[in-house]
């Protein structure tokens, strides 16, 4: 099983009006993009996350506001603040995930390649370190 944890630089448009970023399938994210969804309104102290995902390619963005990710890729553990709409999160195969620390304006905006699939999704912790162990 092969993951991958890495920071993408989105295509900076702005001007001397304001920040723009434009997104192209294949171009920008390293894949076709067949779903977009978005986490806002998030309630303070709630943890997200705690899952893997079997194959699944995203990129994740904070457009607004700030949140930390726990990435557990079964070997080592890192924390990574999402603050910078300029900034995509890759993430590819299986990485654990958790996300806290939201700021009240965070918004996350989420490319993925895939369409949903609930069996995409590792729930369980020890199923997943059994599936790195593979
Ligand atoms: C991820 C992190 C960053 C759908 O029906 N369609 C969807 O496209 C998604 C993403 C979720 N759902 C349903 C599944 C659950 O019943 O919405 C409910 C909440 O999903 P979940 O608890 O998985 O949400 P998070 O915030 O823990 O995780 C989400 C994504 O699911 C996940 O893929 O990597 O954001």
């Amino acid at each position: 099983m092969i993951s991958e944890i890495r920071s993408i630089d989105l295509p900076d448009i702005r001007d001397q009006r304001g920040g723009l970023v434009a997104i192209e399938s294949a171009a920008s994210v390293p894949f076709n993009i067949k779903r977009v969804y978005y986490i806002f309104k998030t309630v303070e102290n709630f943890r997200r996350g705690y899952h893997a995902h079997r194959e699944l390619k995203q990129v994740i963005i904070a457009v607004s506001g700030s949140c930390t990710f726990l990435l557990d890729d079964g070997k080592k553990r890192s924390e990574i603040t999402l603050n910078d709409p300029l900034k995509g999160l890759y993430l590819e195969g299986l990485v654990w995930r958790e996300m806290f620390n939201f700021s009240p304006d965070c918004v996350l905006v989420v490319l993925a390649d895939q369409h949903y699939d609930e069996n995409d999704y590792v729930r369980d912790y020890q199923q997943f370190q059994n599936l790195v162990q593979q």
